[in-house]
């Protein structure tokens, strides 16, 4: 390809590097892959409470709290997933390898419930 474009003036050649990685963005936001949706918690709430998501996608729960600690789990017959402590500002990925309906709590803030529903 380069040998090619040795003809080929320096606009021509910048048009054609930005059209390819256009189509590469374009590719991997279509494909949705290494997307993780994130949820925030904030004021001891998950936010949003309940979001769907494909098999396989991740949740990355986001401690937006400025002083507060969390401790994201999940305890269901089919998925385990302790996070340990959240310090405030860190974020936490939890990948959902097949489908269900799970609830992310949270040891801290017994209050605290995010519902994900894997499809
Ligand atoms: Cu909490």
């Amino acid at each position: 390809m380069m040998m090619m474009m040795q003809h080929l003036g320096w606009a021509t050649k910048a048009r054609i590097a930005i059209a390819a990685g256009a189509l590469i963005l374009i590719g991997g936001v279509a494909s949705g892959v290494g997307l993780p949706q994130l949820v925030s918690q904030k004021d001891r709430v998950f936010n949003p409470g309940e979001i769907t998501i494909n098999r396989g996608e991740s949740v990355q729960v986001v401690n937006d709290d400025g002083d507060l600690w969390h401790d994201a789990y999940i305890e269901s017959a089919m998925l385990t997933f302790h996070s340990g402590g959240q310090k405030p500002g860190s974020s936490t990925a939890i990948a959902f390898p097949m489908p269900g309906k799970f609830d992310v709590l949270c040891a801290i803030h017994p209050k605290m419930k995010l519902i994900v529903n894997v499809q």
